[in-house]
């Protein structure tokens, strides 16, 4: 496996997947899941999606970016809860915070495109991956697009630390295998990502965040 990608199998327990999915519906509540569209063309995502943390990515016809607020609502992202911040100090290596997390919701034949995660600031935070719900088949390139993948089945409970090398690796999701899992009532697949976003800052010997 390449430097720096962490593949997890199985890490929460059933129970620990449940709770999750518990917090999960109370953050849909504060903050419903919204279609993002592409930049420039309008087309839209066929994943629904919405965040938590004090910053969110959103993707309108302007651009992708990082903001504060939910872009139909305005209001704050939900706060982080605490076993997602645990689950972060466990796996990411890395001594600071996370600053977001992009909740994706998969239904039916929803998938995700090649891309890469490139909108953070710190690419020497690790981005990490919590699957629930059905399975999911990921494709992992390299850096370069265009170049040799490989496939892995993402199943929930699954978590994928993708740091180092592999920071910057091409990846998405083919498509999600109905029926696969009874965890969430409706079916389908949530997939957080939690990263950081800005790099930390530094007043004298001061750690700010
Ligand atoms: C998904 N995951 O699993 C999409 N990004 O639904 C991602 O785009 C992703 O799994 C960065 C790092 C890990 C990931
Ligand atoms: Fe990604």
């Amino acid at each position: 496996m390449m430097d720096g990608l962490k593949y997890l199998p199985g890490f929460l327990n059933p129970k620990a997947q449940e709770e999750l999915v518990a917090r999960l519906h109370d953050v849909v509540s504060a903050a419903p899941l919204f279609t993002p569209v592409m930049p420039r063309t309008g087309k839209a995502f066929s994943v629904r999606m919405t965040n938590i943390g004090p910053l969110g990515w959103v993707s309108d016809r302007t651009g992708y970016r990082y903001q504060a607020n939910h872009p139909e609502l305005g209001t704050p992202w939900p706060e982080f809860p605490e076993s997602i911040m645990d689950l972060w100090n466990r796996v990411s290596d890395y001594a600071h915070p996370p600053e977001a997390c992009l909740v994706n919701y998969y239904k039916g034949s929803a998938k995700m495109g090649l891309h890469q995660d490139r909108d953070e600031e710190d690419f020497a935070a690790p981005v990490v991956s919590i699957s629930l719900g059905d399975t999911a088949i990921f494709r992992i390139g390299g850096v370069t697009r265009g170049g040799k993948t490989q496939s892995l089945k993402l199943e929930s409970g699954d978590v994928l630390v993708m740091g180092g090398a592999s920071r910057l690796c091409f990846h998405g999701i083919d498509r999600v295998l109905s029926g696969t899992s009874t965890l969430l009532k409706d079916g389908g697949r949530i997939n957080l990502t939690l990263r950081r976003v800005t790099k930390p800052s530094f007043i004298g010997m001061t750690q700010l965040g």
